[in-house]
Formats: C-alpha cells, structure tokens, sequence
C-alpha cells in the first residue's frame, strides 16, 4: 500500500496529465505514460528485449521505423527504452508477405514476419496492444491483411483544397515540394502504417494533367520517398485527356497508336522518379471528366490502355464505376450496372473496378452497390468515403464503422449464399474466377482473384488534429483497421480508439465507445430516415434540402423522394424502375415484398402513402416525423453523457467537443424542422405526439440554403 502523502502526490501528478492540454495532433498514437506503476513496471518486464525477425535479418530503413515507434512508444508508455535485437528466423507461410506474429518468450517478446514491412505493422500492433492495457503474458497473436491494396484516396487539389474536405487544406505543400519536406509527411504515413494502410493517391479523381508533368512527379516522388520506409506507395490520379493537355497530342484515343505510346512513356518516365509507383485511379465519363466514351470507345479500352502502361512496371489501374448520365433517362441507380457488367471479364488483369458501397453516392445508408457479386471475372474494390461528405462534415459526429460494417457483411447471394460484399473484394467469394485472356499472348488459365482493393476517401487536413472534429480521426481509424481485417466488428474497433485516443478510464471507454456506435444511426434518423435519400442542400452537400429542384433532374431531391399527396419514396420495384432486378434474385425479393423489406431501405426501394402502416403500428407520416425527432434526442443524451466526462478527457478536447456536440444538436433540430415541414406540405397531417414544434417556418430555412457551411448560424428561433 502506498503510503498517503505518496498518493496524494501521484493523484496530484495524474491529474496534472490529465489535465494537459491535447490537441489531438498524435491521434492514436499517443504513448503518454501508464498511470498504473504495477502494470507499468509489468509491461517493462516483458518487454525488456524485444526480438524482431525476418527471414533475411537484414537492417532497412523500414526496420529502422519500427526501432523508432517501438523505442519512443515504450519510452512515453514505460518510461524506459527496450533493447531491441533483430534477427533472422523463419516467418509461418500463414502470414503472407505483409503479416506479423507476436510471441511472448521467456527471452521476451518477438515480432516475427517474412519482410520487413510486417515487423513494422507488428511493432505497431504490439504498441497498441501495450497502450490499451492488454495483458502480454501468454501472448500469441497473427494477423495478415485479407485484402492486398489498402489505400487512401485524396481528393486533393492542385491549388491545395481537397474536394469535400472539412479539415483545413492539402496536407501536401506542393510549392515547397520536392525541396522542403513538412515533418507531417512522416506522421501522416506513421499513422497509416500503424493500421497497415500500404498506398495512397495523392490527388483528387477530378483529376489535373500537371500531375503527370516533370515538376510534379518530382514533387510526388519527394513524398513517396518519406513514405516509402513505411510501406506507403503513392498513386496518382490520371486525367485521360493528359496527352493532349500536356503531350501536345490531338487525341486521347485508346486504339490511337500515339496516344498508346504517349502513356507508355509517361508510365516509364513516373518509374524512372518513383520506382515503387503503385499506379493509376481514374474516374472517366463521369460528371464531367474526359474518358474513352469521349471516342466511342468503352471503359474496358480505356483502363486496359492505362494497364498496359504500368504493367511492364508492376502497376496497377483502379477504374471507376461512379458514372452515370443525366441523358440517360434509366434511374441513375441502374447505370453503372448497366455499364459495367457488359465488360465482365474484358479488362487486363491489373486492372480492377472501384466501387462505391452504394449506387447513388455515399449516402448516410445506402444498399449495396448491384455491381458487388455481378461481375465475377473482374476484380471489384470497395470504395467508402472516410469523409463525411453527406453526414455533417466535421461539425457532426458520425462513426461510420457500423455503416461499412453494413455493407462489408451485405450478402451479394453471388454466386452463392455467404458472398458478402467483403468476400467478393478480397476474392475469396469467387475462387475459381477465370482470367480470360485479354491480349491473344496471354494464356487464360483458371486462377484466383490475384489482385484485391479496398479504398476510403480521406477526411485528412492541415488542422491541428488531422480531421477537423477531434472525433473524426476515428473514421481514419476505423477504416484502416477494417481494411486489414473486415471481421473485426464496429464495437472493437470504437472500444480500441476510444482507448488509445482518450485514456483507459473505466468512466470514459463506455461513455465514448456508446455514442461513438450511436452515431451514424443518429444522423441517418435526423436527415434521410427510412432509405429517404438525396435530399441534402445542393452543391455543398450539407444540411437539408428536400426542395431542391430545377436543372439536372438527377441532382435535385424530387428525383429521389418523389413526394406527392398520395405518397413519398422511390419505386425500384418491377412496378417502377426495377434496379432491383440487378440484384440476386434472394437480394430482390427481400427488399421487393414489403413483409420483407426492412423500415430501413423503405423508401429507397418503395414509393408508399402517408397512412402506410408500418411495423411499428405508426403510419408512415408519424414515423418519419418520429424519426427525425429521435435523432434530435439522441444528439442530446450525448451532451448530457459528455458533460460527465469533465475532469476525466483533457479540457481542451472536451471543449471542443462540448460545443461541436451543442451545434449538432441545433443542426439536429433544422434537419428535423426542414424536412417535417416540407413533406408535411404533401402529407398534410399534423406532426404527431412527441414531436417539438418547429423552432424555424419553413420559408425561413429554405431562405438560408446554406445553414451548415455559412458561419452564421440561425438564430434561436424565427
Ligand atoms: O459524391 C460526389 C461528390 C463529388 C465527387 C464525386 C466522385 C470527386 O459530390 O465531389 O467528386 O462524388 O466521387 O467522383
């Protein structure tokens, strides 16, 4: 027992850390101190000699990353440096070229892997391990990653805004490139190695040819040389009318032998600069952006150009399925399927399709994207948005785990029960998918998927900590941690955050953690409830907008919800659009029938009348009504949970978040007070019991069309 004057001392001391300022800068990778002398002095024990391993025993910069994180972690964490002895020893095949085991020995503990990247991926693990108060004593753990390319897409531009960023500006200082290098490069890939993420696409798919020109591939190749010691590889984004914008040619044509040789040179010449480029990411005919359509030419010839010009390099080519037309009168929900599926088979094999969980656009819910499961000779990769381009930005909590978790564990029924849509992505749902031949020398034999991608639309910035709201890192986290093992479940991962980025505070974790799972849900209740969908404010994308009308019909909200006196909802069934028929005939069928079809995708699927009875006993109205209502009340319970945390999160956090949680809460109230009274205008029914009564007239809040980014908020009522 430790005498009191001691205690007070240490309680003195503890509160004093506590107390310490944190501006979130270290995200998860903080290593203060362990409060806890015993288990401090535990942990230094076992990790006294730590032993990392790899065939090859040779020392690298990568191995020299891991000696850092693993000496300055444990110095923060323990107060002590581990002596850290490197080794050769055979790796277990299970492990792959980018996995780990951890092994507690009586000599200490070993971090063994077949290449160095996966020592450092297990230091990292083994730091997180010590940071969320694990015990070490029996420990035995391995992992690998399922899927092979874990990236980041930036939408960064070249003027240094990042397309729906909320975080500040491009990290990357492309005006001091490639002669002044920010310290942040090295902690931007710290933290991505920390949860195994291996590529990143420096710029936004609205894409910029200047990329590709001498000065900027220099610029590129100065951050894929901070990156490369952890496991980073860059991308870039290819503008498919580059060799006209800046190769001085007239055409972009696929089949043109110019254009053909313009990008084989362009792929040696980025070689030449970054020998370990990863490759392309290319978003053609759509919204705008040049592509192969441009030359009556279809999406297979355009990427299979681009492969063609990395794959003598090792590259690969990340085509996107985010394309739709507003002259195409079919929903655009139907058209990349449409598009796509045709070319089942006919793409090189180091190409593969990105697509985005749902059909229409990261919506805070959406189904499962069609194409999942219906192309099964074609690699698919997933495509989340870590930003929250349509659940509040960084004002708005939403830990979107639970959503991508949604859609991981979505059974595709293709070819097969059991297909989810992380099955089809890591390829282990179609094991005898066929390569064809593409070119007549290849010889198309049977094999499995080879090439597996997963990518999350970055929610990074130049703001202090990274991510705008000091919650919001945990959306990075989330991501990483879910690209490298998909089965981990969203309350492991939130518990895991929560600890490593707020303490291990028995009053804290579950406090964080239940609002942290809370939250999508919450801001799916408070702005598109039901499976409403597109019916945010135009062009910024936040806050309400259920009028918004005129111009493209596909961006305006009537196109989606389809409100009149009799109803609201869009028809997807055989009785309307049918998009539904572009699913597994099980897929469709439970989403078809109304016994069937669960609350949540209601109205993505189905348009109904306000007196609709739902399962709930409610009509329809009163649902949707209670919805929105719920989601305010929930935002509130957050406040009051948080306002208990003073004293146990560093003031300026809980601050910070205090007064992001109480502009949520009124963000909260215009999303329920906007949509109540606009669909109210076709229900004509009175909002029912337990719903507030607006605090704002409807004509107010259409007037100010941009309350979430203007600074000036509406005031307490009008
Ligand atoms: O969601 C839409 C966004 C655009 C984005 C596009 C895409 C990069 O509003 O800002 O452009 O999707 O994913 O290509």
């Amino acid at each position: 027992m430790t005498p009191r004057p001691l205690r007070a001392l240490f309680l003195l001391c503890s509160l004093a850390l506590v107390a310490r300022a944190d501006d979130g800068y270290r995200l998860w990778l903080r290593y203060d101190r362990i409060a806890d002398e015993s288990l401090r002095r535990d942990y230094a024990a076992q990790t006294g000699t730590i032993f990392l391993a790899t065939p090859g025993g040779a020392e690298s910069p990568t191995i020299a990353a891991a000696r850092d994180e693993l000496t300055s972690g444990l110095a923060g964490l323990l107060g002590t440096a581990p002596k850290l002895e490197f080794i050769k020893a055979e790796a277990p095949a299970a492990l792959g070229p980018e996995g780990y085991s951890l092994r507690a020995t009586p000599r200490g503990i070993e971090v063994i892997a077949a290449r160095d990247l996966g020592v450092l991926y297990g230091s990292f693990a083994l730091l997180r391990l010590i940071q969320t108060h694990q015990p070490l004593g029996r420990l035995a753990v391995t992992s690998a990653p399922k899927i092979q390319h874990r990236m980041l897409n930036h939408w960064d531009n070249l003027n240094r805004s990042v397309e729906r960023g909320y975080a500040g500006q491009s990290l990357w200082e492309w005006d001091k490139l490639p002669g002044e290098l920010s310290p942040r490069y090295r902690d931007y890939a710290r933290a991505c190695a920390s949860l195994g993420l291996n590529g990143t696409v420096l710029v936004n798919v609205n894409a910029n040819a200047q990329f590709l020109t001498p000065a900027y591939l220099a610029k590129a190749a100065a951050l894929a040389g901070v990156f490369r010691p952890y496991g980073l590889r860059v991308y870039l984004t290819a503008r498919f009318s580059a060799p006209i914008e800046i190769g001085g040619l007239k055409t972009a044509d696929p089949l043109d032998p110019a254009v053909i040789k313009w990008w084989h040179d362009k792929a040696t010449e980025i070689y030449r600069a970054i020998p370990d480029f990863g490759g392309f990411l290319v978003k053609a005919n759509s919204e705008g952006q040049p592509g192969p359509q441009n030359y009556q030419r279809t999406h297979a010839d355009g990427a299979n150009l681009l492969a063609g010009a990395v794959a003598p390099h090792g590259g690969i080519v990340i085509w996107r399925a985010f394309v739709y037309d507003a002259n195409v009168p079919d929903d655009r929900h139907k058209q990349a399927y449409n598009e796509f599926v045709p070319l089942d088979g006919r793409f090189r094999d180091n190409v593969v399709i990105q697509v985005k969980n749902g059909a229409i656009d990261f919506m805070p819910r959406e189904p499962f994207h069609p194409l999942f499961g219906a192309m099964p000779r074609t690699p698919l990769a997933l495509e989340l948005q870590i930003t929250q381009e349509y659940l509040g930005g960084s004002t708005q909590l939403a830990f979107l785990a639970p959503m991508w978790k949604e859609v991981l564990d979505a059974d595709t029924f293709r070819p097969r029960a059991g297909a989810t849509v992380a099955r089809v992505i890591d390829g282990t749902a179609n094991v005898a998918r066929v390569s064809r031949p593409v070119n007549p020398a290849d010889t198309g034999q049977e094999t499995r998927a080879t090439l597996s991608v997963i990518a999350g639309v970055a929610n990074t910035g130049t703001d202090r900590n990274w991510s705008g709201h000091p919650l919001a890192p945990s959306n990075w986290y989330a991501y990483g941690r879910l690209a490298w093992d998909h089965t981990l479940t969203a309350a492991q991962i939130a518990d895991e955050w929560t600890r490593l980025t707020f303490g291990n505070d028995a009053r804290v974790v579950p406090t964080v953690t239940s609002i942290l799972l809370a939250s999508r849900e919450t801001v799916v209740d408070y702005s598109m409830p039901l499976g409403l969908h597109h019916i945010m404010a135009r062009n910024h994308h936040q806050g309400p907008g259920p009028w918004v009308a005129g111009g493209r019909p596909d961006w305006t909200s009537l196109y989606y919800h389809r409100a009149d006196e009799k109803g609201v909802g869009f028809d997807r069934t055989t009785a309307g659009s049918n998009a539904l028929g572009q699913y597994a005939p099980e897929v469709a069928r439970r989403w078809a029938d109304l016994a069937t079809c669960p609350d949540r995708d209601l109205l993505w699927f189905h348009h109904l009348p306000w007196d609709h009875r739902m399962r709930s006993g409610n009509i329809l109205w009163d649902d949707i009504c209670l919805h929105y209502q719920r989601g305010v009340d929930t935002v509130r319970s957050w406040q009051k949970s948080w306002d208990t945390l003073a004293g146990a999160i560093d003031e300026e956090r809980f601050k910070s978040v205090q007064a992001l949680f109480a502009r949520q809460e009124r963000e909260a109230r215009i999303w329920r007070d906007a949509c109540t009274q606009y669909f109210a205008t076709f229900a004509k029914r009175p909002l029912p019991a337990g719903v507030e009564p607006p605090a704002w007239t409807l004509g107010y809040l259409r007037s100010l069309n941009a309350p979430f980014t203007a600074t000036a908020h509406p005031p307490a009522a009008k």
